[in-house]
């Protein structure tokens, strides 16, 4: 059997592929296990700078594997099985001091767009599609879509986008706000690539920072939110990028940044 993640990292990029493409990279739980587990060692190879998360085949991933979510046979209670292993995974991405790219290649459903739109920059192929598969089954949005999207495209869309679960066009949904760019199918792996190789040579302590403020701002009253900012920025004028950054601007080049 073909392992569930594919994982290789080169010139500071980790890929992460999902790996079930008969199934559009249906969720089981040693899928979630293996992805949760590829984040973690992404997030702690310090060669690593940026991740691009994409999947097998036609899909991106379609959420949870319904044969194993609906078999009597299973361990693990919903709760359980997304405290215990969805939960490590999406909080891995967002608290990944690392730009996250997600190249959305087909369906995103359910559980399979909470992970993509966990990604800080989201890109899609034309023919890609965003559905809130659970109440179709009479299940709840879960691994952070309730927390993502009435974030990413306000209260009212992201009531109709759960209640209605209507398949999104990628187009639409870049429209929305969930998506950064849209590429004709054919190009999107290679754009993906270049995004995640550009962000890999960018101020990597700098995007730690960033991530951890955005993430921070949304329970921050602006007080608050402006005293981490400056506690950040602390932080980021001390490092050697900012030195590099500085000098280059000064002496008209562009910057060699190292990520410390
Ligand atoms: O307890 C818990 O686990 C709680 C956690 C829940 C988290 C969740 O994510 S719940 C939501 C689960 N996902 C869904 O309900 C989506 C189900 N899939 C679909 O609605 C459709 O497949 C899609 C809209 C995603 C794509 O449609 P389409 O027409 O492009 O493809 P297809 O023909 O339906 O699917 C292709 C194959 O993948 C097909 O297999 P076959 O007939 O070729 O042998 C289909 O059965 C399989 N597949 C698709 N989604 C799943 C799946 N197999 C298992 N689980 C799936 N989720």
């Amino acid at each position: 059997m073909s392992e569930p993640i594919l994982y290789e990292a080169a010139d500071g990029v980790a890929r992460i592929t999902l790996n079930r493409p008969d199934v559009l990279n249906a969720i089981t739980p040693e899928l979630i296990t293996a992805y949760g587990a590829a984040i973690e060692r992404a997030g702690s190879d310090e060669t690593v700078r940026a991740v691009l998360v994409t999947g097998a085949g036609r899909g991106f991933c379609a959420g949870a594997d319904l044969n194993s979510s609906g078999s009597p046979n299973r361990k693990m209670s919903s709760g359980e099985l997304l405290r215990t292993l969805y939960h490590p995974a999406i909080l891995g991405m967002r608290n990944m001091p690392k730009p996250i790219v997600t190249a959305v290649n087909g369906v995103a459903a359910g559980a399979g767009m909470s992970i993509a739109l966990a990604g800080d920059i989201v890109l899609a192929g034309q023919s890609a599609s965003f559905l809130q598969a659970f109440s179709k089954i009479g299940l709840v949005p879960d691994a952070g879509s309730t927390w993502f999207l009435p974030r990413l495209v306000g209260d009212a869309r992201a009531r109709a986008l759960a209640l209605l679960a209507d398949r999104i066009p990628a187009e639409e949904a870049r429209q929305m706000g969930m998506v950064w760019k849209v590429y004709p199918d054919e190009q999107l792996a290679a754009e993906a690539q270049a995004l995640a190789a550009r962000l890999a040579k960018m101020p990597t302590r700098a995007y730690g920072l960033i991530k951890a403020a955005l993430n921070a701002s949304g329970g921050n009253s602006l007080p608050d939110q402006l005293e981490l900012e400056a506690g950040s920025q602390d932080i980021a004028s001390k490092t050697e990028d900012f030195r590099e950054g500085v000098q280059a601007f000064l002496q008209k080049r562009q910057p060699e940044f190292k990520g410390r």
